[in-house]
C-alpha cells in the first residue's frame, strides 16, 4: 500500500514509547517518504525517541522540539522554532491527552473541578491552541488530525473523565474545521479502537475490552498502530482533501455494533 508524501512535512506531537499510537502514525508517515518532526513533552522523552527514530528510513535524525501543550508561550515557541527551520509544514498530528489515574476508574460522577480542568486543558484546548499556532506555517491544503475513541460518544465503562474529554476534542474538530476551512486548512480525528499503548497501561480489565472487541466487531480481530498511521496518512495526504470535520472510525467497525 503506497502513498507517497515525500515532498510533505508533518509535525507528530505525542510519540512516548513504541508502543504508542503517534509512533505507528510516524511509521506509516516515514514509509510514505515524508520529512518529520517531533515534538515532546520533555527531555525525558527524547533519549527513547531518538532511539526509535534511529530505526526510520527517511527520519534518522529527525528535528526534536520539547512542547509542553499546558504552557500557551511553549506552543507559541515550538511552533515558531519549527518556523524558523523548515519552509512550511503540510500537517500535524496531535495524539495527547491526560487524565488523573483516580478520573479513569471509579465513578464520573466523583471527578474534581480541578481534575476536570487539567484533563480537558491537555486533551482538548491543546488542539485549539496548536490549531493556531500552526496555522501560520501551513503550506495550502494543510491538514491536522487528532485521536479520539469511542468513549467519547458513548458512555463507556470506565473512561469517565477522558470520554467528556473527548467529546470536546471532537466538537473542537468541527469548529476548528468550519474556521479554518477558508485557510484552506483541513481538521480531521481519527477514532481508533483500543490499543496496548502507555495509556491503556492504566487500565485494569484491559485483555477483557480487547476480547470484547474479537467477539462482537463486525472485522473480528482488534486493530494495531500501523492501521491507525495509515488512516492518518490518508487524512493528512492530498487523497483527503475534500474531507474536514470527520471522525473516521479505525476500529474494526465495532461502533456500528448495537
Ligand atoms: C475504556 C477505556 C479504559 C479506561 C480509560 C483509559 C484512558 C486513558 C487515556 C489517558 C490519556 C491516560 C492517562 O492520562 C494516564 C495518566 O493518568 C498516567 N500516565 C502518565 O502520566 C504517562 C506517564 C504519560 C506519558 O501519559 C500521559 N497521558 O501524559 C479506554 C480504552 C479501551 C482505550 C484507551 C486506552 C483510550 C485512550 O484514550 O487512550
Amino acid at each position: 500500500m503506497s502513498l507517497n508524501l515525500s515532498d510533505k512535512t508533518y509535525v507528530i506531537m505525542g510519540v512516548a514509547n513504541k508502543h504508542s499510537i503517534a509512533w505507528g502514525i510516524a511509521q506509516a508517515l516515514d514509509q510514505a517518504g515524508a520529512t518529520l518532526i517531533f515534538t515532546i513533552m520533555s527531555d525525558r522523552f527524547k533519549k527513547s525517541l531518538t532511539k526509535l527514530t534511529a530505526e526510520l528510513e527517511h527520519n534518522k535524525e529527525p528535528m526534536i522540539v520539547n512542547c509542553d501543550v499546558s504552557e500557551d508561550q511553549d506552543v507559541e515557541n515550538a511552533f515558531k522554532e519549527i518556523k524558523g527551520k523548515v519552509d512550511g509544514i503540510d500537517g500535524v498530528v496531535h495524539a495527547i491527552a491526560f487524565a488523573n489515574k483516580e478520573d479513569i476508574e471509579g465513578r464520573y460522577v466523583d471527578t474534581s473541578r480541578d481534575g476536570f480542568l487539567h484533563s480537558l486543558n491537555i486533551s482538548a484546548y491543546s488542539l485549539t491552541k496548536v490549531a493556531n499556532e500552526s496555522k501560520e506555517l501551513m503550506n495550502e491544503g494543510g491538514s491536522i488530525v487528532t485521536l479520539t475513541y469511542l468513549g467519547g460518544e458513548r458512555a463507556v465503562p470506565n473512561y469517565n473523565l477522558m470520554g467528556v474529554s473527548k467529546s470536546a476534542l471532537e466538537s473542537s474538530v468541527r469548529y476548528l474545521a468550519q474556521d479554518l476551512g477558508q485557510d484552506g486548512i483541513r481538521v480531521n480525528a481519527v477514532s481508533a479502537g483500543p490499543i496496548r499503548t502507555l495509556s491503556s497501561k492504566a487500565v485494569g480489565d484491559f485483555s477483557t475490552i480487547l476480547s470484547e472487541i474479537e467477539k462482537r466487531a463486525p472485522l473480528k480481530r482488534n486493530i494495531d498502530q500501523i492501521e491507525v498511521g495509515n488512516s492518518v496518512a490518508f487524512l493528512l495526504s492530498d487523497l483527503a482533501s475534500g474531507v474536514t470535520g470527520e471522525v473516521l472510525h479505525v476500529d474494526s467497525g465495532y461502533h456500528i455494533v448495537g
